[in-house]
Parts: C-alpha cells; sequence; structure tokens
C-alpha cells in the first residue's frame, strides 16, 4: 500500500462564523452565539463566539452570564440565539464544494470531515498541499466561508494539523515531519486526551508529546486501561490505520408511537419516550452506528407538528445518554405545551459508524 494521503478540514469558528456571513457588520465585533435555556433572562451556554469575542475569554460552553461579564466593556458585543437550519444550510453548501475533491469523503458533523484523496494526488505531498489550497479558496469563493485543514498521511495527524493553525489554517504534515511535528505539541493536542488525563501526565511532570514516548504500552495500558494506553502509545507516534469511511449525513433513524390517549402529561409521555428510546437504540446498535444528534417529535391532537433537537458534544451509541437528552428535551418541549400530543417520535442523527478500539473518534 502506497503512503496515505488525508485531509480534516474544519470550518473555523462555524456557527458564529454563519452570522458573520447573513451580517458582514458583525465582522468587526465580539460575536457570542448562544443556546439559551428555557429558565429565561441569561441562562444557558455559549454554543460558540467569534475570534474577536475569544480574546475576551469567551469559549464554548460556558454560562452566557460570564460571556456577558467578560465583554462588558464592549458595548458593541452581540449575543445571538442558535439556529441550527441555517447552519446546516451553509454546511450542506460547504460540504457539496469539498466532496467534490475528495477519493473518499467522510462526514464527521456540520463542521467537520475527512477527505482520502491519496489517489488523486498520487501520494504526493506537494499536490495535496496545492489542493487544500485549491479547496480553501473554493469554500471561501462560493459559499464565504473560512476553514482550516490538516494534511497528513492519517487521520489522527490530521485532525490534530487542522487545529495547529485555526482560524484560516494550513497545516501540511508530510510523513518525514511527522516525528518533528507532534513531538513538540502539548500532550493535550493529541485528540481524546481530556483534562483528566493531561493531569495525570503533568504529576508526572510530562508536558509534550516526546515525553509519552519515556512509556512502554504496558505502563501506559496499567495506568489507563488497554484501550485508552495502546490508544495514547500509538497516537504519540502517529500510528492510526483507521480507513476514511465514506459516510452520507443526511441518514436518519426514527421512531414513532401513537400513543394510548392523547396526552401532555410528563411522566406518561416520559415511560413512552424511554420506550421508544430502546426500540430506537436496537436499529442504532444493529447498524453498527454512533449518533451525535437527537431530536423528538410532537403530532399534536390538531395534527400539527412541533420538533425539538439538541447536538452532542461527542457521538455516542448509549442508550442511558440516549434516554436522558430525550427526557430533557420533552421536559423543555412541554414548558409551554398548549394542545395534548396524539403521536410521539424520536429520530438520531449526524451518525458515523461505531469502530473498532483503535479508533481516535470513539473517545469524544
Ligand atoms: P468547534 O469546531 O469545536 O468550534 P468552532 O467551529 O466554533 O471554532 P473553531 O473550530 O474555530 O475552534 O465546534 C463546531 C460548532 O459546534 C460550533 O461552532 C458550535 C458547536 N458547539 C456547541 O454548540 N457547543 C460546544 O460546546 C462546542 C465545542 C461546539
Ligand atoms: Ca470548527
Amino acid at each position: 500500500m502506497g503512503a496515505r494521503v488525508v485531509f480534516h478540514i474544519d470550518f473555523d469558528y462555524f456557527f458564529a462564523q454563519c452570522e458573520e456571513l447573513r451580517n458582514p457588520d458583525l465582522k468587526s465585533k465580539p460575536v457570542c452565539v448562544c443556546v439559551y435555556s428555557d429558565r429565561g433572562g441569561d441562562s444557558g451556554a455559549i454554543a460558540t463566539a467569534n475570534y474577536i469575542a475569544r480574546k475576551f475569554g469567551v469559549k464554548s460552553g460556558i454560562p452566557i452570564s460570564f460571556a456577558k461579564k467578560r465583554l462588558e466593556d464592549r458595548k458593541d458585543a452581540v449575543f445571538l440565539p442558535v439556529d441550527f437550519d441555517y447552519y446546516l444550510e451553509i454546511s450542506e453548501n460547504a460540504m457539496s464544494v469539498i466532496k467534490e475533491s475528495a477519493d473518499i469523503f467522510e462526514y464527521v458533523g456540520k463542521d467537520e470531515a475527512y477527505l482520502d484523496v491519496s489517489n488523486r494526488v498520487e501520494g504526493d505531498f506537494n499536490k495535496a498541499s496545492h489542493l487544500a489550497q485549491q479547496i480553501k479558496n473554493a469554500v471561501r469563493d462560493k459559499v464565504k466561508l473560512s476553514c482550516s485543514i490538516g494534511v497528513s498521511t492519517n487521520k489522527l495527524i490530521a485532525k490534530i494539523a487542522s487545529d495547529f493553525k485555526k482560524p484560516d489554517g494550513l497545516t501540511v504534515v508530510s510523513p518525514e515531519k511527522i516525528e518533528e511535528f507532534l513531538g513538540q505539541l502539548k500532550i493535550r493536542a493529541i485528540p481524546g486526551i481530556g483534562k483528566k488525563t493531561e493531569d495525570r501526565f503533568t504529576q508526572m511532570n510530562f508536558e509534550i508529546i516526546d515525553d509519552l514516548k519515556k512509556l512502554d504500552v504496558f505502563t501506559l495500558n496499567k495506568e489507563f486501561g488497554r484501550k485508552h494506553g495502546t490508544y495514547i502509545f500509538n497516537a504519540a507516534r502517529g500510528i492510526d490505520t483507521e480507513p476514511v469511511k465514506e459516510r452520507d449525513p443526511s441518514v436518519q433513524y426514527s421512531k414513532i408511537t401513537t400513543l394510548k390517549k392523547d396526552s401532555k402529561d410528563f411522566d406518561f409521555l416520559a415511560e413512552n419516550i424511554n420506550q421508544l428510546c430502546v426500540e430506537l437504540h436496537e436499529v442504532v446498535k444493529k447498524n453498527n452506528r454512533m449518533f451525535k444528534s437527537i431530536g423528538i417529535q410532537f403530532i399534536q391532537s390538531d395534527l400539527t407538528n412541533k420538533t425539538k433537537s439538541r447536538m452532542l458534544k461527542n457521538p455516542t451509541a448509549n442508550l442511558e445518554e440516549l434516554q436522558k437528552n430525550a427526557n430533557q428535551l420533552l421536559k423543555e418541549a412541554l414548558e409551554d405545551q398548549k394542545n395534548t400530543i396524539r403521536r410521539l417520535g424520536v429520530k438520531v442523527s449526524e451518525l458515523s459508524e461505531l469502530r473498532g478500539q483503535s479508533d481516535i473518534t470513539s473517545y469524544f
């Protein structure tokens, strides 16, 4: 097998950039995209922020009230509610441009994809670098969106590389540069290494990826368990054999039921939701999938439709997580519910393949 050439493409500050796109005046201001909770006021969290807002310490996941405090001195700061449908439309446009340049296209999420381009660049990293630049130009020309691309011999290094220089970055790590590139990076740069693992390494006085090479695989396995330990051992050496797999983002699975009686009672509906989750989970499992988006659907007694969905931080195949989120969505959807509900549905989308132990994404 010849050298592989893999791209990881990640759209910059995605939701906030979409907002700038439809309102270019925002570009000079701090922009925060917010997921408001139903408790009203400023309760809720930041989904993402543009780079001006990030300079003030605003980042994904912090409470909206913190972000407002941090941006106190910027009277021009803008706080906008999320508009998933609009972001999806932009994403689909950009993905269709990107897809044209791939031998194999793997959609990961709204703002992320892997491309295998080994054949079309004939394993040549110079050609790969040009192709990546062409993709960036095409996405900018046709969709007005900026993205960052990482180019290397596998998904792991391509992903680390796309994150290396942001926004609007292009980082090419050719085979002979892998060791040098990885070695100097903070251990945290390895996808799947979270705060807990990082803290353990800090205690051992390990800071950069090169430090990890002092540990053999047995020690790592003992410390972190066989799966995670082996993953870290390989990742430190830039080893990842996971292929880029063709993936269609539009597929989703759903289950729907007609209720024994029309109702808007939480307990009654939750019982039904939990059962639907069990059935849906069976389908997901059978198809060897993980999902990243969960939604519920009401068909109300007047036959109108109501849906609510949320995006998880990481893909999962877990039933409890499915039920927990579906219940949460149910609770939120019932807050201002006037009609009773006749049919009830649960769906999962943003599907990805549930993969083997070596896969980096299974840690997300
Ligand atoms: P990211 O790719 O993590 O972040 P980003 O695109 O906003 O910024 P950048 O890549 O330039 O660092 O996430 C992609 C989108 O997913 C993001 O625009 C908003 C959403 N998101 C959330 O809603 N909540 C979160 O906690 C995170 C991390 C992302
Ligand atoms: Ca992104």
